[in-house]
């Protein structure tokens, strides 16, 4: 018959704790380093746009940029998943689905959409932005008329 000594279940726990201790002090690290790589992932000339996604508003900044190649950084911070989409601007409110808690999309002169960004994700756009002005919103069920939308103005 075989038994563990209780010394080694000892050991074993200080080991696992340890590799606890380990695994909470480098996945921080290892986060921090993604970050920080993920902001700097293409050298080439392009406008970065910072879209901060929250329950329930869109925070886009700059929020004035010029015309040219775009990068899009689509960051969720909320706790529920969210579906920016970038559309022409018009100057009327985007019109809503049949539902009525969804915008019709298809009724809308879209340029970018960031499918699904779930909670902690980032997403990223590349898009090539003409002079005008461009709403974001998001199209999850209720969250357009909750507060998500925001604007850019490409000069
Ligand atoms: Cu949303």
């Amino acid at each position: 018959m075989f038994f563990v000594p209780a010394s080694d279940g000892t050991r074993m726990r200080r080991l696992s704790s340890w590799l606890g201790r380990l695994t909470l002090v480098v996945l921080p690290v290892l986060f921090l380093v993604g970050c920080s790589e993920t902001d700097t992932v293409s050298r080439a000339p392009h406008t970065v746009v910072r879209i901060s996604e929250r329950d329930f508003r869109i925070l886009v900044e700059p929020d004035r940029i010029p015309a040219g190649d775009v990068e899009l950084v689509v960051r969720n911070q909320g706790p529920d998943t969210h579906e920016p989409i970038m559309v022409r601007s018009s100057r009327s409110q985007p019109p809503l689905r049949r539902d009525g808690l969804t915008v019709d999309e298809d009724a809308l002169h879209e340029v970018g959409a960031a499918e699904g960004v779930d909670p902690h994700g980032v997403r990223r756009v590349r898009l090539h932005l003409a002079t005008g002005r461009y709403e974001l919103f998001c199209n999850m069920a209720g969250h357009f008329m909750a507060g998500m939308h925001g604007e850019l103005v490409v000069d």
